[in-house]
């Protein structure tokens, strides 16, 4: 908790109000659409907190656009979300991992020219392990809409690199967003409960360039091309002065737990596409998009194996997509790899 002896606390507010005077031409529209982003984080963190005591982990009884079983938490948060980013003004399209189609917001929730944003967001990633009090998070990234439009599909299908901000909230121990608008700056802020407040608790965050720590499904390992199981493989077994040194493994199930593991602690976290999921499992826009972001923006590096993950075009707002991610030399031992197995080596 913030120490309240302290009388001059950085709330999120204050903090991302600061950054926004920095930009002499700034309109201020993303500061209020992110103070929005901010109160739909906390009022989905007091829906986690008290999901086992009201029983809304149970089933929704409905199913969500990728067949799964949708939880009370799901169905809350993506509400809980739409209505936050409508009530902004700022936002003219968005896209919820739990709606098929985009969400184009109407004139009246519109304030004029000034909503001239496209969110894309996955409410309650991990959802899975919300009975087993895992962490989960919220993930998000901000497009700016095209020159013109009035919010469609084509302000999102775009490269993740022209995205203008992204974030997370992870709902764990404590409730921790992290988010970056560019300039190579990426803060982490802790929700102090007994004021209600994001406080400031990591600025600047920068990952490693080199990690000891590998996250990835080893269960999937059977699935694995050649180039995931040489570089893994190669992580277990290394050597520092003829003394083993293999990397530590660390594997939440968890994309924000284990994404904000690696960017505070450095490594690799990887989910590849495999014989069984083709594409990987991980969707583009609102999961490999913001993630990406963020560790670029903390000096790290973000690949499809091939391919800077920001550069890739998705076709579908639910595409999925391989993403490898982390400390900089360790993703760009992995690429070696696919570079390798592409050339035939
Ligand atoms: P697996 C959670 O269901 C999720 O979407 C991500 O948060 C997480 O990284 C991944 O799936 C885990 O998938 O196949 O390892 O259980």
């Amino acid at each position: 908790m913030a120490d309240h002896t302290q009388t001059n606390l950085i709330t999120l507010s204050r903090h991302v109000l600061a950054e926004q005077r920095a930009h002499k031409n700034a309109t201020g529209d993303l500061t209020l659409l992110l103070v929005s982003i901010q109160l739909g984080c906390k009022f989905v963190a007091t829906c986690v907190r008290k999901a086992g005591i009201v029983n809304l982990t149970g089933l929704a009884g409905a199913e969500n656009v990728q067949g799964e079983a949708q939880k009370k938490l799901d169905v809350l948060a993506n509400e809980i979300f739409i209505n936050s980013l409508r009530s902004s003004g700022k936002v003219a399209v968005m896209v919820s991992e739990e709606d098929e189609e985009i969400i184009v917001v109407g004139e009246q929730d519109r304030d004029g020219e000034h909503a001239h944003y496209a969110v894309v967001f996955d409410p309650l990633d991990g959802s899975s392990n919300i009975e087993a009090g895992v962490s989960i998070g919220t993930i998000f990234g901000i497009y700016k809409i095209l020159p013109g439009s009035k919010g469609s599909t084509a302000d999102v299908l775009r490269p993740g690199r022209e995205m203008v901000a992204a974030g997370y909230c992870m709902y764990g121990s404590s409730t921790s967003l992290v988010m970056s608008a560019g300039g190579g700056k990426v803060h982490g802020y802790t929700l102090d409960t007994t004021i209600g407040e994001f406080i400031l608790t990591h600025p600047n965050i920068r990952i490693p360039s080199r990690g000891k720590i590998y996250s990835i499904n080893e269960g999937n390992s059977v699935y694995w091309d050649d180039a995931c199981k040489e570089y893994f493989t190669a992580l277990k077994t290394r050597e520092v002065n003829g003394k083993p040194a293999p990397y530590s493994a660390r594997y939440v199930g968890s994309m924000v737990a284990d994404v904000h593991r690696t960017i505070l602690y450095g490594g690799i976290f990887a989910y590849p596409a495999d014989k069984k999921s083709k594409s990987g499992k991980l969707r583009v826009l609102y999961e490999c998009y913001p993630m990406a972001f963020l560790v670029e923006q903390a000096g790290g590096r973000a690949s499809t194996g091939h391919a800077r993950m920001l550069d890739y075009v998705p076709t579908k707002i639910h595409e999925r997509s391989p993403i490898f991610l982390g400390s900089a030399e360790d993703v760009a031992d992995l690429e070696a790899c696919y570079a390798k197995l592409a050339n035939g080596k």
